[in-house]
């Protein structure tokens, strides 16, 4: 990373265990900063023990210009705070939903709204664990979110190219609207 290269930061974020540590690790060139802690909540212990409690940092250098600074947030509602702490500066965001789970779908949802009525950023919705067996799939998944207006792909975030598309898309859209407010 170059001295004078441009900051571009996105923040991941969705509910708990929907896949926004494993997304940035998926991509990121550096070992990522976490914070994962034993989980506190009985909902989240039901899914995991470990859980990100205040942020995730990873970065993927595109050229020596051009460095995505990626950070994850917290999934517990109790950490929401730190939502709009990273979101400042943000150039996009990325929403998981877990494909698996209603409650965690129906939480994810409520975290696109916390962001909503807060900015109107460049949104991408990623639909995560379409590949497992339990999935809802991609169509019940979207119904149940309920967020016709925001873009949406699947993306397993364990699956580097699925992430790649993921970053692009929220690119092109970020490129997209730039393009609209200088037109
Ligand atoms: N098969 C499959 N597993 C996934 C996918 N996305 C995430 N996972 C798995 O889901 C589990 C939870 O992922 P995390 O990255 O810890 O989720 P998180 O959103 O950071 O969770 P919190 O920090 O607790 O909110 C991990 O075991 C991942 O490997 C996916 O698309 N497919
Ligand atoms: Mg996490």
């Amino acid at each position: 990373m170059t001295m004078n290269s441009e900051y571009f930061k996105l923040v991941i974020t969705g509910s708990v265990n929907s896949g926004k540590t494993t997304l940035i690790r998926t991509v990121s060139e550096i070992e990522p900063i976490t914070t994962d802690e034993w989980a506190t909540e009985e909902s989240v212990l039901a899914q995991k023990s470990l859980t990100t409690v205040a942020m995730d940092y990873g970065r993927r250098t595109i050229t020596d210009d051009v460095v995505l600074h990626l950070y994850g947030t917290p999934g517990q509602a109790r950490f929401d705070f730190m939502w709009d702490v990273l979101v400042e500066g943000a150039f996009g965001v990325i929403f998981l939903a877990d494909s698996t789970d209603m409650e965690s779908i129906d939480n994810t949802s409520k975290i696109v709204d916390h962001f909503r009525a807060r900015q109107s950023l460049p949104y991408l919705l990623c639909i995560t664990k379409l590949d497992l067996p339990d999935s809802l799939g991609y169509d019940e998944t979207m119904q149940r979110l309920s967020h016709p207006e925001i873009i949406a792909m699947p993306c397993n975030t364990t699956d580097k190219e699925d992430v790649k598309i993921a970053l692009i898309t929220l690119l092109t859209l970020a490129i997209d609207e730039a393009e609209a407010e200088t037109a």
